[in-house]
């Protein structure tokens, strides 16, 4: 299995996360990739290429144009107004507000995040490019006609909706890889998204098509980040009627609930005739992760990725969330051998 992978990922290196009320050093950090790469050539995945140099073609037919305007600029206006540190949203538009889109970045910041610890530092504009790059790669090889293929994407994309950034995401690097799948001449993706968040910013962008069915398997948003989207009777609307499916799970899920719920999302996969599937890897499921509930071991990530392989269709697996312990990089490559055979 190809993996697709740049340095330009360590554009992304923010100095902070609003935690707790505090400014930290942000859980998605470049530490992560290394981890991840290294873990990977370990076990025997040394197949590993950069990206090639893609436009904003496909992310706009995903993305809002305002939205991807607003993040190519948001830096450079952000340190023309002077401020010292990073570029956190404070003000946000929420129920009974103006729908009118504000000209000055402190009001442009609110109106496209949906979570304020994610904080735009200069080059994340870059790295966010590189990572879709690297998800744009990935899928072409798939197009191509290989069975698997890893986008070692950084920073994540999940969360990042149609004209939203937040949960470290920016661009959807998931969804930007179906749409490329899509225009390649699959008739119909699937996305399956096994990190430990819901994938909110995946399920906006896809609720109302039925070219791209979308599964999610996550902490319980009435106790997890991102909060407001992810319930079971989250299903689609319109062309996307019952194209999106949800498996919110409690803390302390193990594998053995878990594993109930992956192999109810790939039967509803399968019955929707899906061509490929975009697997949404987040590691951060793990038993030991700092930010999430669930308690899967390493060995298990090596059985989910049989399971999602016994489809028998193209898998392209993107790279999500998974923080702090040095097992994410096992746990990911533990899941490449599943999904490789
Ligand atoms: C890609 C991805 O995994 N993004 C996750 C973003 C989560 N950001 C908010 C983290 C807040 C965690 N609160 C956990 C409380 C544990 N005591
Ligand atoms: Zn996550």
């Amino acid at each position: 299995m190809r993996v697709i992978f740049s340095e330009d990922h360590k554009l992304r290196n923010a100095r902070s996360e609003l935690y707790g009320g505090e400014l930290v050093p942000p859980f998605e950090a470049p530490f992560r990739a290394e981890w991840i790469l290294a873990a990977a050539k370990d076990a025997g995945f040394t197949d590993i290429a950069a990206p090639d140099q893609y436009g904003l073609e496909t992310a706009l037919k995903v993305h809002d144009a305002g939205y991807l305007s607003f993040l190519e600029t948001a830096w450079d206006q952000w340190k023309a107004a002077g401020y010292k540190g990073e570029a956190i949203a404070t003000s946000f538009p929420v129920r009974r507000t103006s729908p009118r889109i504000p000209t000055q970045i402190d009001g442009l910041l609110g109106y496209y995040c949906n979570a304020a610890e994610t904080a735009i530092s200069p080059g994340t504009w870059e790295a966010a490019l590189s990572s879709m790059r690297t998800a744009l790669t990935a899928a072409d090889i798939v197009a191509d006609g290989a069975k698997a293929a890893f986008a070692l994407c950084r920073p994540p994309g999940h969360h990042a909706g149609i004209d939203s950034f937040g949960g470290y995401c920016f661009i959807n690097n998931a969804a930007v890889a179906a749409q490329r799948l899509l225009d390649k001449g699959a008739r119909k993706v699937a996305i399956l998204d096994v990190d430990f968040h819901h994938g909110n910013g995946t399920q906006d962008i896809f609720y109302e098509r039925g070219d791209v069915y979308f599964a999610s398997l996550h902490g319980d948003p009435a106790e997890a980040f991102p909060h407001f989207l992810g319930y079971a009777e989250e299903t689609g609307k319109g062309a996307g009627a019952g194209t999106t499916q949800n498996y919110p799970m409690a803390p302390g899920t193990p594998y053995s609930v878990w594993e109930a719920a992956l192999l109810d999302a790939l039967k509803r996969i399968a019955a929707f005739g899906a061509e490929a599937i975009v697997l949404s890897l987040g590691v951060d499921t793990f038993e030991k992760d700092p930010i999430s509930f669930f308690k899967l071991t390493s060995p298990d990530y090596v059985t989910m990725g049989r399971a999602v392989a016994a489809s028998g269709v193209p898998v392209l697996v993107v790279m999500e969330g998974g923080y702090g312990v040095p097992e994410i990089g096992l746990n990911v490559a533990n899941t490449l051998k599943g999904v490789a055979g």
